[in-house]
């Protein structure tokens, strides 16, 4: 079937399929972008693992950031599928050719921020890549079916810390509002620049990578978003969220897309910290990666017809 025929017919495109090199360009630029966050995401929270109030908290919290490192894993392979290599991809990310989420750029200044990710920046992950499950590029929709079955339960975990220490003492209850008051605006940053500034949107949508707009995608988060905020007792920083009966969906205030566009552009407060930081992740693990090479080397099993 020809690629155009199998997306009219809601099918999948696998990796020997004849496919557009734009089509491929673009799952491997998201892809990767993609992978890049899951990596990244790791360091604003691991930065608790030590200062985790409970053992629980610790291990549960060690859980996530690791489940966090295995996603980078399986959207690495997935991007492999379409003939890149991971070193590549990585390098890319290394001098700055391929970006990774904004909302990594945030600094988490206390206990109640890894509550408020998991809540906020989970739960519009969660929004963002269910409708991914079904993106036409087979090995990147499964990808996303274990990804987001895992993230859902990041996203409880999160609920959960802020509704503790919503319902703990002032101090507590005061930290987490503050979380939430920092994480709301750059959480509805993560679905991207508006439809008519994003440049991607509607070639992406056509060929089944994306299926729903950034903006309609927004929307659904912070539908989604505002009741769950009143069962945690907690405000959203945002006078204008009202129920708008007329359009079926809350109505919210403008976002500072100059901010995104600065965070994307490495003026966010923590890109320079965390970019350092990969670096001198990716400089200390060569000696595993050297050490994995030459294990495969020495096991390698013989390609069948081979002498
Ligand atoms: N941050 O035309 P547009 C996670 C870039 S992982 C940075 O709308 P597109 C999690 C965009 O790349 C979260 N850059 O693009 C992990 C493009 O630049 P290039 C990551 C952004 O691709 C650990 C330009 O702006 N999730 O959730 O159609 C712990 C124009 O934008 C951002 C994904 O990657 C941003 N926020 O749509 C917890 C999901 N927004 O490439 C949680 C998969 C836009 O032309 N990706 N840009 O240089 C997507 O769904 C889409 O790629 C996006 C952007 C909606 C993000």
């Amino acid at each position: 079937m020809s690629f155009d025929d199998l997306l009219a017919d809601d099918g999948r495109v696998e990796p020997r399929d004849p496919m557009p090199d734009g089509y491929r360009r673009t799952l491997v630029r998201q892809i990767a972008q993609h992978a890049h966050s899951e990596i990244i995401g790791m360091q604003p929270e691991g930065n608790w693992i030590s200062r985790a109030p409970s053992l629980r908290r610790k291990a549960i919290l060690m859980a996530k950031v690791q489940d966090e490192a295995g996603h980078g894993l399986y959207l690495y392979a997935a991007a492999e599928t379409l003939g890149v290599d991971r070193a590549d991809l990585l390098d890319q990310l290394h001098t700055g050719r391929q970006k990774y989420s904004s909302i990594f750029n945030y600094p988490t200044l206390t206990w109640a921020d890894v509550g408020a990710i998991g809540w906020l920046v989970d739960g519009a992950a969660i929004v963002n890549q269910v409708p991914l499950c079904r993106c036409s590029y087979g090995p990147y929709a499964r990808a996303m079916v274990r990804i987001c079955k895992e993230e859902s339960f990041h996203q409880r975990q999160g609920f959960e810390i802020l509704h503790t220490l919503s319902h703990g003492t002032p101090g507590q209850r005061a930290m987490a509002q503050d979380a939430v008051d920092r994480y709301w605006w750059p959480a509805l940053m993560m679905f991207g620049p508006p439809d008519d500034d994003s440049p991607h949107s509607a070639q992406s949508m056509a060929w089944g990578i994306k299926r729903f707009s950034n903006d309609d995608l927004r929307q659904r988060f912070v539908d989604m978003t505002v009741p769950q905020a009143e069962a945690l007792d907690l405000t959203l920083p945002d006078p204008e969220i009202r129920w708008n009966d007329e359009r079926g969906h809350y109505d919210f205030g403008e976002v500072d897309f100059g901010e995104l566009t600065e965070v994307i552009k490495g003026n966010g407060p923590c890109n320079r910290e965390r970019m350092a930081h990969r670096l001198r992740a990716h400089e200390d693990g060569a000696w595993v990666r050297e050490a994995a090479a030459a294990y495969a080397a020495k096991h390698a099993v013989p390609e069948e017809g081979a002498a």
